[in-house]
């Protein structure tokens, strides 16, 4: 392409870094150990930015770092403007983040301000009503003895909780620990707003927020519908004002159109994305949206279980064709609050390696930003917990205490294989770096367990070896910085009733992708549909050995994955 042909299809294709970039999740606690207690902590990531730069990622999503009691890992903030000490210091996180710019890493920081920790100043001011403070946080008197809705929390039970200092009760969609703040107060929103106008002048690159659909709740907070899924949800999934303030928000402090911003959204659909994406929404640049992390659901995560690939793609497609003009997505098939992708999705056993590199063959050629979970890149798969004792996640050990209350549940063992399978501490076992004692992890003792397979599971086995996942990884990321097609180009999903398939053409102008996926454990028939052309495809990547040139019909092997594209 010549200087002229790149500036026009510039201009043409809303570029953007963010749309071109694979970004790297980093949950800190157990990423890296510098200090031997157990605890990963920033100097630690500091040591493996050349890591991260030898895998080729282009920004850093780093879950909350900040000073908190930790009782949800970090997601409960006692200062916004501090670090938590099992992390380090600010010092330390100045060079970390010089250390990422250095080589050309970004870095997004997690903005926590549904709630905050019960132990933040604004907190306990706002439980002694102390001048401005008071209305900080959602307070009512209850019905009686009862809370004053029927709410419930994300991790069980009521989301309210009586204060004995204020004689009232607070509203917490999560944790008791984790009060809600309350929106409808403009000097919340300033506060918030200063909150993250000082972050960003620390030099940061965008921000990854945090159930940021929940911050608005209905007026007078009426109870919820009893029946399906979570009581009260109606009333603060994408709220009355959420767009009010989110636009606000915009306006104020994220305008700067070089920030990527990404609205963790549960429960959205296609149709509500567009309103949060874009310049015709509310400028943020993608949400997480969790209709694919959540169709195998029953009444609750804890029924997971069953699901089908023609309905996995069912939903990606939709995603694919709904955000395509006006908007952006994310692609994710993991992260902290999900089990491992290729226990989920692909096959962890004699598949381990050839299931990891088709799902991230999927996550890198799918229209959208995609986002690696630590360890994702070698295969890391759910782990074993043989008793609660094991358990370190809020929401799972509540759910443990919950179900033994049950009449039919005896043990935890009625329990532990729905644990196994959707518990978030699958995603939360240390970054396997080594074959060493917790897997490199930590000089100390980890604060949670290493899935035990590291000892063939991590990175200095992976980089050693030509064809593992890791290299995979390097060679997809690579790939997608390359072609344009593979981040522009328009998605067209073939074969949609196919229960095993998973084929879909990416295009942009003259360039072509073909992008063909066996989901199943044996060896099945692709016939290239009608319409397709395979001229001038030749194989980009390929998790087997396999022919350049594309043939009309060909067999795929179990997990097998192929990308051609238009050379
Ligand atoms: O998660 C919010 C959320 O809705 C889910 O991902 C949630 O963890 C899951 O549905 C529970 O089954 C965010 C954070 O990613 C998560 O780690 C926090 O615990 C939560 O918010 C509260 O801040």
């Amino acid at each position: 392409m010549n200087p002229t042909d790149t500036l026009t299809t510039r201009t043409a294709l809303d570029r953007a870094w963010w749309k071109e970039a694979v970004v790297y999740q980093i949950y800190p606690k157990s990423f890296n150990d510098a200090t031997g207690d157990g605890i990963g902590d920033l100097r630690g990531i500091e040591r493996r930015v050349d890591y991260l730069d030898d895998l080729g990622v282009d920004a850093v999503w780093l879950c909350p770092v900040y000073e908190s009691p930790q009782a949800d890992n970090g997601y409960d903030i006692s200062d916004y403007r501090s670090i938590h000490d099992a992390y380090g210091d600010m010092d330390d996180w100045r060079r970390l983040l010089d250390a990422l710019h250095e080589r050309d890493i970004r870095l997004i920081m997690d903005l926590v301000v549904n709630h905050t920790s019960d132990e933040h100043e604004w907190f306990q001011r706002s439980r002694r009503r102390d001048g401005t403070f008071e209305d900080y946080y959602i307070w009512r008197d209850g019905d009686g003895g009862d809370p004053p809705n029927n709410w419930e929390s994300m991790f069980g039970g009521s989301a309210w909780t009586y204060d004995e200092v204020r004689g009232q009760w607070f509203l917490h969609l999560f944790d008791e620990k984790q009060p809600d703040l309350n929106w409808r107060n403009p000097d919340v929103r300033n506060s918030v707003y200063e909150m993250i106008e000082w972050w960003l002048s620390q030099g940061i690159d965008g921000f990854r927020m945090d159930v940021i659909n929940l911050i608005s709740k209905a007026a007078g907070l009426p109870d919820g519908a009893e029946g399906e899924g979570l009581t009260g949800a109606e009333h603060f999934i994408n709220g009355p004002n959420v767009h009010k303030y989110l636009r606000e928000m915009h306006d104020e402090v994220l305008s700067d159109e070089s920030l990527l911003t990404v609205g963790e959204t549960p429960g959205v659909c296609v149709d509500d994305a567009r309103q949060y994406v874009g310049p015709d929404g509310d400028g943020l640049s993608m949400v997480f949206q969790f209709e694919h992390v959540t169709f195998d659901f029953d009444e609750h995560k804890w029924d997971a279980g069953d699901w089908s690939l023609v309905e996995l793609k069912e939903i990606i497609s939709e995603w694919q064709d709904g955000l395509a003009d006006d908007g952006w997505n994310s692609i994710y098939l993991n992260n902290h609050d999900q089990p491992r992708m290729v226990s989920r999705f692909g096959d962890d056993g004699v598949y381990r390696e050839a299931s990891a590199k088709l799902l991230g063959t999927l996550t890198h050629t799918l229209h959208g930003t995609p986002f690696v979970y630590q360890g994702e890149e070698l295969g890391m798969t759910n782990a074993s917990f043989a008793s609660p004792d094991e358990l370190r996640d809020v929401e799972a050990v509540n759910f443990v205490e919950e179900a033994l209350e049950q009449s039919d549940v005896e043990s935890y063992d009625d329990v532990r294989d729905a644990i196994e399978y959707i518990g978030r501490d699958n995603a939360r076992t240390p970054m396997q770096w080594s074959d060493a004692p917790h897997a490199g992890f930590t000089d100390g003792e980890p604060w949670l367990d290493c899935n035990t397979n590291y000892e063939a599971v991590n990175v200095e086995h992976a980089r050693a070896t030509k064809d593992s996942v890791w290299h995979y990884y390097r060679d997809l990321i690579d790939l997608r910085h390359e072609h344009d097609v593979l981040v522009y180009g328009s998605f067209d999903l073939l074969l949609p009733e196919d229960p095993a398939i998973f084929a879909y053409t990416r295009t942009l102008g003259d360039e072509r992708g073909l992008v063909v996926l066996n989901f199943e454990a044996g060896p099945v028939e692709f016939t290239v549909p009608d319409g397709v052309s395979l001229d001038g495809l030749e194989l980009a990547i390929a998790n087997t050995d396999v022919p350049k040139r594309p043939r009309p019909s060909f067999e795929l092997g179990p997990y097998e994955a192929r990308v051609y594209l238009t050379s």
